[in-house]
């Protein structure tokens, strides 16, 4: 072929190669809709700069825990072979107390008379990491700002398909094999106990919670929480807990300058099925609960 046609010939494979990365760009963004701008409702909110204290306790559990049940792996040799001795996670107990509880904010007014929705909080740079290990996710239980990333990795050598199945954010599947890049993630609305599931193993569940402040925690495997930054005021907190049917308690407090409210809680609450949904029904425009309808 003559020049001139070799010279059309680059133009249009780098033109078409243009077209291909674009239109693989534009499928990654589609992760994000359906938020979009649901930070709006505190573009005219003001970060909060003056004193603060702790809010911090610890989960117990109240009489015999379920044991935990060896779950069946052979489906995928790999889990088996890794981690052989896989057990069920929703309760995770350990001398009395109670691992994996997701203690937040729910709603609350701020010395000065402002509630805590009137303020602003930039969600961190640092991902929040979510990793599949043995057939199993790690955490099981975890917390994320709105529009934070979250960075989910395989450490397995087999196939995962990770799978949220949110309420007020896309729902989504992304198979990811083994040796494949971290998958980068965020949630543009604020959602308390997404479940995640994976495609490939059944048993495989985590829960995530979309938060537009930063003011919750997990509760460790001694059972004990700690929410440091928390504006001088008064706050209903809410524990969350999957068990084998969740479960959530509601607390008040006050947090005083460089003071420490306790906010110590029990599950199984006695009457648990009922006070569980209490939280629910007090519901707050500010901070969204999964339960208020799909989008
Ligand atoms: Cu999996």
């Amino acid at each position: 072929m003559n020049k001139q046609t070799k010279v059309w010939l680059v133009i249009s494979i780098a033109l078409s190669l243009l077209v291909l990365s674009s239109a693989c760009g534009g499928s990654s963004s589609d992760t994000n809709k359906g938020g979009g701008t649901n930070t709006a409702s505190t573009d005219n909110a003001v970060a909060y700069s003056g004193p603060t204290g702790t809010i911090s306790g610890v989960i117990s559990y109240n009489g015999t825990p379920p044991a935990p049940k060896k779950i069946d792996t052979t489906a995928d040799p790999v889990c088996g072979q890794k981690n052989p001795n896989l057990t069920t996670d929703d309760t995770m107990v350990t001398n009395g107390k109670l691992a994996n509880t997701f203690v937040y904010i729910k709603e609350g007014t701020v010395d000065g008379g402002k509630k805590l929705a009137d303020y602003s909080y930039a969600a961190p740079t640092t991902p929040v990491k979510l990793d599949q290990n043995g057939c199993h996710y790690a955490p099981h239980v975890l917390g994320i700002m709105v529009n934070q990333k979250i960075n989910i990795t395989n450490s397995d050598a087999t196939q995962h398909n990770i799978h949220p199945t949110p309420k007020l954010n896309p729902e989504w599947n992304q198979t990811q094999p083994n040796g494949a890049p971290p998958i980068e993630k965020t949630f543009a609305r604020a959602e308390q106990m997404i479940p995640v599931k994976c495609n490939q193993h059944p048993w495989m569940k985590a829960y995530i919670a979309v938060m537009k402040h930063p003011l919750y925690a997990v509760s460790a495997a001694d059972g004990t929480f700690s929410i440091p930054n928390v504006p001088v005021g008064k706050y209903t907190i809410v524990a969350w807990r999957e068990g084998q049917t969740p479960e959530e308690q509601p607390m008040e407090v006050t947090v005083t300058a460089n003071g420490t409210a306790k906010a110590d809680f029990a599950f199984p609450k006695a009457g648990a099925a009922t006070s569980s949904t209490k939280p629910s029904l007090q519901m707050v425009p500010a901070i969204e609960f999964p339960m208020l309808g799909k989008h």
